[in-house]
């Protein structure tokens, strides 16, 4: 079995206060990592770290930059959060290492991803566990852009095959209209209208883009809030289930 987790920004970070880490936040995921038996890939998203950088230097998915300095702060800032993370892992005995996007894909022209995930795949039959996060990558014609943990979560899933993925995030499932956390989502029409826009600072699209991304993956797919990770890290089925 392996399973692929997205530790949400907003989750582990302080997402309102610049490059601040929520350590209790951090210190349950990692504990809760630590007891799921299959292999396992990660990937954390860019809280007050990335988002940070890539808004103050206008950088997103699709708006990209010839600034190095730029590309530095936005990765930079990536770098020092995934840091954090593998250290809180290793702590809570996974054996977990780093692996940075920026080095290991880019975008074609046409805005697709680039990604080999051998690498990931050797990593995991060794028994290692891959931190990858947001980040941001180069981009033909365009400079480098922002890639989101959403979309490393979904390439990294088919490429490994994986069968299960959970996407911790800062609400405990997705909402429905009247507020109500949905049980399942089998298809976006479903829920268009009810998950809404991204917040100001979040370049990466936040929940509309989150289930679009998902509901393409052959594998079920979790959201759920930190509260239900131990449930996922135990095979149950916290939030609500896509796909
Ligand atoms: O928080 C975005 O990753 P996300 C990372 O998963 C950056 O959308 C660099 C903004």
């Amino acid at each position: 079995m392996t399973t692929v987790l997205k530790l949400g920004g907003s989750v582990i970070t302080e997402k309102d206060r610049p490059e601040t880490v929520d350590r209790a936040a951090l210190e349950r995921a990692a504990a809760a990592v630590a007891t799921i038996p299959d292999r396992v890939i990660l990937v954390h998203g860019g809280g007050s770290f990335g988002h940070h950088h890539a808004a103050t230097h206008g950088v997103s998915t699709t708006e990209g930059t010839r600034d190095d300095d730029a590309v530095r702060a936005i990765h930079g800032a990536m770098k020092r959060l995934n840091g954090i993370v593998v250290d809180a892992l290793a702590d809570a005995g996974v054996s977990a290492v780093p692996v940075h996007p920026f080095s290991a894909a880019h975008r074609r022209s046409n805005g697709s991803l680039q990604l080999e995930t051998h690498p990931e795949a050797a990593m995991i039959g060794e028994g290692f566990v891959p931190v990858l996060h947001g980040d941001t990558v180069t981009h033909e014609g365009i400079g480098a852009t922002i890639i989101s943990g959403d979309e490393l979560v979904v390439r990294l899933s088919a490429g490994l095959d994986a069968d299960r993925v959970g996407v911790c995030s800062s609400v405990p499932g997705v909402y429905d209209a009247d507020g109500n956390v949905l049980d399942r989502i089998e298809s976006f029409e479903d829920v268009a209208g009810a998950v809404g826009e991204s917040d100001a600072t979040d370049v990466t699209g936040g929940m509309a883009g989150k289930v679009r991304e998902l509901l393409s993956l052959d594998a079920p797919a979790y959201v759920f809030d930190i509260h239900g990770l131990e449930s996922f890290a135990a095979g149950g089925d916290p939030g609500t289930k896509i796909g």
